[in-house]
């Protein structure tokens, strides 16, 4: 038996990383479906640290998956049952935002970061395309910078395309496996070339994935970086929604407002309109930010159908 790591997924077969950089392409047993407690479409996963029998020059096959220190998980289309592993054993997520050429609504940060936070992944903010700010721009980012920093989010702002703060990024990825969300149009596959020699992605493409309302399935693959470490490529997929929360624990995931929550004359404070509520007190005094606030309102409005965001 061999120990690796999943590289690739394409839904029944693993590509699998072991000692001394061999590769092999795995299978895995029926035995895991039955164990699949999650009702996962795909019960290995990138990321998924596996115990294998090597092929010899044919298939592997899987006979055990370690523990996963965290995962991602989301529907496998609006009506199933069923759920996707997207990647597991993620050290940090980058979140790619642009102000320009495409201006990231504060709402899509606040879900990522809210997902994020329900799935314990560490996120790092990332501004690109700062080549293309101009007053307006860097204004909005000086906010959304002095927003999240004040809630323990790290940021980093940079130019992918002039290689502005790209050395600083590298270093924070440096033995690490990070796993990269944005928009489309934002600059992951930019930041992957960047990153990757030889990566040879293509930019500037709308993924045909990217219609609305459209769940396809879709499967994430891992690449190694030069100085150590790993990332996480997510195609087709832009953001992620916490996939089962209830609308009474999403204030959880928002930092600030959990830390003040305690501080509520109702023990069950939902935080809307509730008498002696100390967050929307605070969010009164501008202690915490109204945009965020507002993506509260608007991720427990959703919540109200159907109990799940
Ligand atoms: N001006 C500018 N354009 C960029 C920058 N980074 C990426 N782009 C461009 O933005 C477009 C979308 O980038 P891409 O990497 O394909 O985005 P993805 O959809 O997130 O993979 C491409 O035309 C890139 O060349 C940047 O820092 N500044
Ligand atoms: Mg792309
Ligand atoms: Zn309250």
């Amino acid at each position: 038996m061999k120990k690796g790591v999943v590289i690739k997924s394409t839904g029944s077969r693993y590509r699998v990383l072991g000692p001394d950089n061999t590769v092999d392409e795995c299978v895995i047993t029926g035995r895991f479906r039955e164990m699949d407690r999650l009702r996962t479409t795909n019960p290995v996963a990138v990321g998924d640290i596996v115990l294998y029998e090597e092929g010899d020059g044919e298939t592997g096959l899987i006979r055990e998956i370690e523990e996963r220190k965290n995962y991602i998980i989301r529907k496998s289309s609006n009506l199933s049952k069923e759920s996707q592993i997207i990647a597991a054993n993620i050290d940090l997520a980058l979140l790619i935002i642009t102000l320009r050429d495409p201006s990231t609504p504060e709402e899509f940060i606040d879900r990522f970061l809210v997902a994020a936070e329900s799935f314990r992944i560490p996120v790092l903010l990332i501004f690109n395309k700062t080549d293309l700010y101009g007053n307006t721009e860097f204004e909005k980012l000086d906010y959304l910078i002095s927003v999240y920093e004040s809630i323990g989010y790290g940021t980093l702002s940079l130019s992918l395309l002039k290689g502005e703060g790209t050395d600083t990024l590298s270093d924070k990825l440096k033995n690490r496996i990070t796993l990269v969300a944005g928009n489309s149009g934002v600059g992951k596959s930019t930041l992957l070339n960047r990153l990757i020699p030889g990566a040879d992605i293509r930019t500037g493409e709308i993924s045909k994935y990217h219609r609305q309302g459209k769940h396809v399935t879709t499967f994430a693959e891992m690449y190694r970086l030069p100085d150590g470490g790993a990332i996480i490529d997510t195609p087709g997929i832009r953001g992620f929604a916490p996939a089962y929360l209830v609308k009474e624990e999403i204030y959880h995931f928002f930092p600030e407002i959990f830390a003040l929550a305690g501080k509520c004359r109702y023990y069950n404070c939902l935080h809307v309109d509730e008498p002696e509520c100390a967050v929307t007190e605070a969010v009164e005094k501008g202690e915490i930010a109204w945009t965020r606030y507002r993506s509260y309102l608007s991720l427990i409005g959703d919540a109200n159908s159907k109990y799940r965001v």
